[in-house]
């Protein structure tokens, strides 16, 4: 007869923890004009033309929209293509990110 003793394991499965999702924002400013925000919004993230109009018109009047949600990853690459296509026109449009709460 064996003296081994098996003791349960205890489980220690550790919990997995949704990414942290962060906000790309629009950031207004007086030179870019109206259409090129919009064609941008609509081209880097697929709004249609009511959904860009209202995110480039709360800008424009706040200073600051929310454009999305994202994976870090995913916001960080949209914010520097968005920006990058206004700077290839000499625009200073410009997309941040932030971590949401
Ligand atoms: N304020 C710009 C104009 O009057 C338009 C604009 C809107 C620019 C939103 C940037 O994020 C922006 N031509």
């Amino acid at each position: 007869m064996s003296d081994t003793v098996i003791t349960p394991r205890t489980r220690t499965k550790p919990k997995t923890e949704r990414p942290r999702l962060h906000k790309v924002i629009l950031v207004n400013d007086d030179y870019t004009p109206r259409e090129f925000v919009v064609a941008v919004l609509k081209a880097v993230f697929r709004m249609n033309e009511q959904e860009s109009y209202r995110v480039m018109i709360t800008a424009h009047q706040k200073g600051v929209c929310v454009v999305a949600v994202y994976t870090r990853e995913v916001a960080e690459t949209k914010a520097t293509e968005a920006t990058e296509l206004g700077r290839r026109e000499g625009y200073p449009l410009m997309f941040t990110t932030e971590p949401e709460e």
